[in-house]
């Protein structure tokens, strides 16, 4: 693979993963120059600044791991080879399972940005050694939003922001962390076209909020209080689509009543936002043709989050942008993240130990350490961790250590030394994503959706296994599959895809060998596939759930009909280097998806705090923690911790701690000065950055810093200033963007 040429493949530091093109070196290993594949369906050859860095994450000083690695009781660790490995973390995984039952080992993870392919094969590990519960980074972000809308519509939802005439970001700013294609081309369109607006509800004045037309600067964590005005603004003045709510909603009557009532002048106040304005950009949104609407982590990490994502929906509801070009849409996907029932409380089901609710399959986050430090006779006793740093990710990091440091064993799945790896009793070590096939399952487009298989672009370093490959070995080491069930699949498969077809759903008819059957798949189909992608076997029923969901969407983007759809699209998805149409839907479509059912308004729990909120306390001020701190803002050089090598940055190199002049100045701190920054959990040495771009009170840290490489750490890691009890009330999801603090001049 020394030829250079262009190859193309995506990046992987976001969840647009926009297609790019790597010139590879001579030497085969490095990455000359990258630039943006115009050929990509969805990114079109756009990237932003981040994507030009890849090098330091294939070949910078990323901690790499290229050999099994098994700990010592001194703390270090010794190499391994794979056969040992295999054996000894089956043998392990499998006593604890013999003496505690399967469920009490926990799976955490499954991919970052741009990895999910390894994490599909994932579900046949735990089904061999009974595994049950399992979380990811979704749990402390999502599953709020997920649950809102399962209820609500019974699907998920996107925004076209690419034809809307309104964007509303509520504690959103794409300008820099992207989640639609070309975002910040995107938003310099709708900014520069007098025809339409960005309202942007944000405490900082982001750089999305600098191209807005409506800013709302809040005060940090009252937006229950400016979305709920907002919605009470479009029903007091008469401004909501009755025609359209009367043709697809149900409790209308319930949502209006409670927010006729709103006392929109005093929650103005509350949030410390001109009423005028508000009310402004509540007309706006009214008068549009089209909104589309993002909420983000400002929200989904703060307070009330669920609430918030509840009437927030109630806003783009009352006004009719459901299902038409520039609105909400529902869309086709590969996976089928966030397809949840929209359990009530009290039916959803729920973790093992702290009885939290779990919502997508994920019990949430910030209970995993509670569901290990205990004596509980059903806490969890072993962890598999894959493609994730939890020690580092997960709120209050000091108790995530003590949590895995408790654990009977600890398997982590990755490429780098990370914080976790390092707590870990095997490491088994994966290619990086430019050394295997690799995809995400992160495609919500629309109209066109798409889906990138990523061929590899250069050999693997050292003695690493693919993630199938490993969860394979780990299956059949445990016993669960072995040649008596591959061998009949083999020759169906040899004779050809309709003959494995049909063998192959005879067997999913028995219950544990459907949960094996990714695997399954990856020995049989795998071998048959073009260009050695056994790894995509386990996209074949994928292709094929969205080709019997999608029939249209299917059709139109040339794979025609029935059960031959799903066949073409798998092949399309297969053969090629390039990302693929897979559905192109018209705009109706999330009709079709909703299949006639109707939008739900009144979900009534969550309605009835929203009428109670006028008589809800305001939090007492706290001297002894003057500043709200968002802890985890995602700037110009962070990507999680997906980056280890601390170079790529090429500014803020060391995450700054962000604070109003108006602050510095009383402080007396310029910029570039150390202070000590604390909370009720922890306390950081951090530089800080005056900026007139915050309020008052407000300060915030970076995401994805205090990364340790090569003895080396670099900025201040947020959540060792963060408390796994400060989450929401309804799901779980922590509070990170709302963390009492002080500042102390040193
Ligand atoms: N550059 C970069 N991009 C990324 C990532 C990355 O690490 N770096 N990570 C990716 C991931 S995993 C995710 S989940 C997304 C997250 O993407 P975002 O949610 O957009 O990112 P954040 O910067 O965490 O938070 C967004 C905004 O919330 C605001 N905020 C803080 N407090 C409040 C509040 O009280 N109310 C409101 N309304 N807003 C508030 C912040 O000022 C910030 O502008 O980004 C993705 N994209
Ligand atoms: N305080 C605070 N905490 C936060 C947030 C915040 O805003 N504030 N944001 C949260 C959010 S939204 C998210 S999404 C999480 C992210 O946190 P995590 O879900 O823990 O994931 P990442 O930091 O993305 O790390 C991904 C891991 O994958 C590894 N990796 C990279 N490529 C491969 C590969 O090919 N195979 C394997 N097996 N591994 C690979 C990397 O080395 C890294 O260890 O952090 C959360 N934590
Ligand atoms: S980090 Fe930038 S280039 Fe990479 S996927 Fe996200 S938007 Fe695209
Ligand atoms: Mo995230």
């Amino acid at each position: 693979m020394t030829d250079p040429v262009w190859r193309p493949n995506a990046c992987i530091l976001c969840e647009c993963n926009c297609g790019i093109e790597i010139l590879v070196g001579a030497d085969g290993r490095s990455f000359d120059k990258i630039r943006g594949d115009k050929l990509h369906p969805a990114s079109q050859g756009y990237t932003c600044n981040k994507a030009l860095q890849l090098d330091r994450y294939q070949n910078g000083r990323a901690g790499r791991v290229t050999t099994p690695l098994r700990r010592r009781p001194d703390g270090g660790f010794d190499e391994i080879d794979w056969d040992t490995a295999i054996a000894e973390v089956a043998d392990r995984l499998g006593r604890v399972r013999d003496e505690h039952g399967g469920e009490t080992i926990f799976y955490y993870g499954g991919g970052g940005q741009g990895n999910h392919l390894g994490g599909a094969y994932a579900p046949a590990t735990m089904a061999a050694f009974g595994m049950r519960y399992r979380s990811s980074a979704l749990a402390q972000e999502k599953t709020g939003e997920f649950w809102v809308s399962a209820r609500m519509l019974g699907l998920p939802t996107r925004a076209d922001f690419e034809h809307c005439e309104v964007a509303l970001f509520v504690g959103k700013n794409p300008y820099q962390s992207h989640g639609f294609p070309r975002a910040r081309a995107v938003l310099k369109e709708i900014a520069k076209d007098p025809a339409r607006s960005i309202i942007v509800i944000d405490p900082v004045r982001s750089d999305t909020a600098e191209l807005a037309d409506f800013h709302l600067q809040l005060r940090p964590g009252t937006d229950l209080y400016v979305v709920t005005a907002i919605a009470a603004v479009l029903v007091q003045e008469q401004l909501v689509d009755d025609a359209w709510l009367a043709a697809h909603v149900d409790g209308l009557d319930a949502v209006t009543a409670v927010l006729r009532d709103v006392p929109i002048e005093r929650y103005c106040e509350i949030a410390d936002v001109p009423e005028q304005l508000l009310r402004s950009a509540a007309r706006r949104i009214a008068a549009a043709g089209s909104v589309a609407v993002a909420e983000d982590l400002g929200v989904q990490m703060n307070r009330d989050s669920t609430l918030v994502s509840y009437v927030e929906r109630l806003v783009w509801l009352l006004t009719g942008n459901l299902g038409k070009a520039g609105a909400q849409y529902a869309f086709s996907s590969m996976s089928a993240i966030g397809r949840d029932r929209g359990h009530a409380p009290g039916q959803w089901p729920t973790s093992p130990v702290a009885g939290a609710p779990i919502i997508s399959g994920l019990v949430p986050c910030n209970v995993i350490a509670d569901e290990i430090l205990t004596d509980h006779p059903r806490r969890y006793r072993a962890m598999l961790v894959e493609s994730a740093n939890p020690a580092h990710s997960l709120a209050d990091s000091a108790r995530m250590r003590e949590a895995l440091e408790a654990l009977d064993l600890v398997v982590v799945i990755d490429v780098a030394m990370t914080e976790t790896a390092r707590l870990a009793d095997y490491v088994l070590p994966a290619p990086t994503q430019f050394e295997k096939f690799e995809a995400t399952f992160f495609n919500f487009d629309f109209p066109r959706n798409i889906f990138h298989l990523r061929h590899p672009v250069l050999a693997p370093l050292g003695d690493v296994l693919p993630e199938p490959e490993i969860h394979a070995r780990l299956v059949e080491a445990a016993g669960a599959l072995g040649e008596d069930e591959y061998a009949p699949l083999r020759a169906a498969a040899e004779a050809g895809r309709a003959e494995f077809a049909e063998a192959f759903l005879a067997l999913m008819g028995e219950p544990t060998l459907r949960r094996l059957g990714a695997v399954l798949l990856y020995r049989t189909l795998g071998p048959t596939l073009p260009n050695d992608a056994a790894a995509a076997a386990a996209l074949w029923p994928a292709a094929h759930a969205c080709a019997a969901a999608n029939p249209r969407g299917v059709a139109r983007a040339g794979y025609g009909e029935g059960l031959t759809a799903g066949e073409r699209l798998f092949d399309a998805i297969v053969a090629g280097e390039h990302a693929v149409v897979i559905t192109d839907d018209t705009p109706d479509e999330t009709w079709q998806r909703l299949k006639g059912r109707r939008v739900q308004l009144d979900l009534p729990e969550l309605l009835a705090e929203v009428a109670a909120l006028p008589r809800r306390p305001l939090p007492d001020a706290d001297g002894s923690w003057p500043f709200v701190l968002s802890a985890g803002e995602r700037r110009a050089f962070t990507a999680n911790t997906i980056m280890r090598d601390p170079t790529w940055r090429k500014r803020d190199a060391g995450g700054m701690l962000r604070m109003s002049d108006v602050d510095a100045a009383r402080l007396g701190v310029a910029a570039g000065a150390r202070v000590r920054l604390s909370t009720k959990r922890g306390s950081a040495e951090v530089h800080v950055e005056p900026t007139d771009r915050m309020r008052a009170g407000h300060i915030s840290l970076p995401n994805g810093l205090g990364l340790t490489t090569d003895g080396v750490t670099t900025g201040v890691a947020p959540n060792e200033l963060t408390a796994s009890e400060d989450r929401d009330e309804w799901v779980g999801t922590p509070r990170h963007k709302h963390v009492l603090a002080r500042v102390d001049v040193l």
